[in-house]
């Protein structure tokens, strides 16, 4: 049967500490456990991540360093060596990347492969995980699990269902069947707040979730709720890509008559500004720099920019600025062919709104 699509998710095992093993040897066998923060004390730091051997004394990551090492006294404990994770993910990255054509780095130690075009079915799929495994144990000496699927959110899950160095192929018509039951913290989204949450409404299984109704669903967690309905039935039709920031936001306008007129010219801006703030929001994003840009009717074209001091997503700034800009131009007496709106220097830091000063 040929599949709509053939995505495969790959997950390292234990990372931080699979790295350290396998630079330093000794530590194998042993309960390992990398913490974040001070561990020196073993008061403050936290577990990054621990070895399996650290994992059947009940350590995770996230779990203070404390309870760690009461749990596993003889355990080894090592700070995090951040640089050199990110020196071997990169690595490994690049040798995932000639797989698919479409790929995604989805963290430190995972990416999404989209090989339907390489690929007729799950078997062909099913040589490439193999391939790809024997290649990061040969080069990098490391382990993965790998998941595939027809869609990420499956795939993700799949990768994650035997661990450590699994491979979990759940073809379209039997996602269904896989998913139900599992618990729905499984789900992408799903932490444990919205966890307990669940159990108190009896939902403890995500084929219980797939039996309550969306409205339901949506009455107790809005937006969320519905995309539970739709995970809960395995649907995830987002592609595979890679996430490329947007550095900028920006509109332009060309008048069918070059004019000189402020009154349509603000207009003019205030459309392409709530068009802009229209996009910000769905990212919700901040800009910090405002830049107009003028071409005037012999195609002479300059632009001026101010930067405020604190990250803001309105249009009432934006058109303050854009309007204080827009006045210099004005001083020329040319008439303006085109007029264009830019906001840059984006932030998703949330800072509190400033009026202008
Ligand atoms: P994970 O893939 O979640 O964990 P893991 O690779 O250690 O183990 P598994 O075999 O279950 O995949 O995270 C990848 C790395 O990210 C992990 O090695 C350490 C780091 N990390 C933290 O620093 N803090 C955390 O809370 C988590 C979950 C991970
Ligand atoms: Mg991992």
């Amino acid at each position: 049967m040929l599949e709509k699509r053939i995505i495969m998710h790959i997950d390292l095992d234990a990372f931080f500490a699979s790295v350290e093993e396998r630079e330093h040897p000794e530590y194998r066998g042993k309960p390992l456990i990398v913490g974040a923060g001070p561990i020196e004390g073993l008061k403050r730091g936290v577990v990054s991540t621990a070895n399996y051997e650290a994992r059947k004394f009940g350590i995770h990551s996230a779990m203070p360093i404390s309870i760690a090492h009461k749990k596993c006294p003889e355990g080894i404990f090592i700070p995090a060596n951040h640089e050199l994770y990110e020196k071997v993910s990169q690595s490994i990255m690049l040798r995932l990347k000639k797989y698919a054509d479409k790929t995604e780095q989805y963290s430190i130690d995972e990416m999404f492969l989209d090989v339907s075009d390489k690929t007729k079915n799950f078997k062909q799929a099913e040589e490439i995980a193999k391939k790809i495994k024997n290649e990061i144990k040969e080069n990098e000496q490391l382990t993965c699990s790998i998941g595939i699927s027809s869609n990420k959110l499956v795939a993700k899950i799949a990768s994650d269902f035997k661990k450590p160095a699994g491979l979990t192929i759940v073809p379209q018509n039997k996602i269904q069947e896989f998913l139900d039951p599992l618990s729905p913290r499984k789900l992408i989204g799903v932490g444990p707040k919205t966890e307990t949450r669940l159990k108190d409404m009896g939902i403890e299984t995500i084929k219980k979730l797939r039996a309550a109704s969306k409205e339901k669903l949506v009455d107790a967690f809005g937006v969320h709720g519905e995309e539970m309905y739709s995970m809960a039935r395995g649907i995830d039709n987002s592609p595979v890509e890679e996430y490329t920031e947007i550095k900028s936001h920006n509109r332009n306008y060309t008048f069918q008559e070059d004019t000189k007129e402020k009154e349509l010219l603000m207009k003019t801006l205030a459309i392409m500004a709530s068009e802009i703030e229209n996009e910000l929001k769905k990212e919700k994003m901040f800009y910090k720099t405002i830049t107009v840009r003028c071409r005037y009717s012999n195609f002479d074209t300059h632009i001026k920019s101010k930067t405020i001091k604190l990250p803001v997503s309105d249009t009432e700034t934006m058109l303050k600025v854009a309007e204080e800009l827009l006045d210099e131009f004005l001083k020329d007496e040319r008439k303006i062919r085109q007029i264009g709106l830019r906001v840059s220097n984006l932030t998703n830091k949330k800072i509190e709104q400033q009026k202008l000063t």
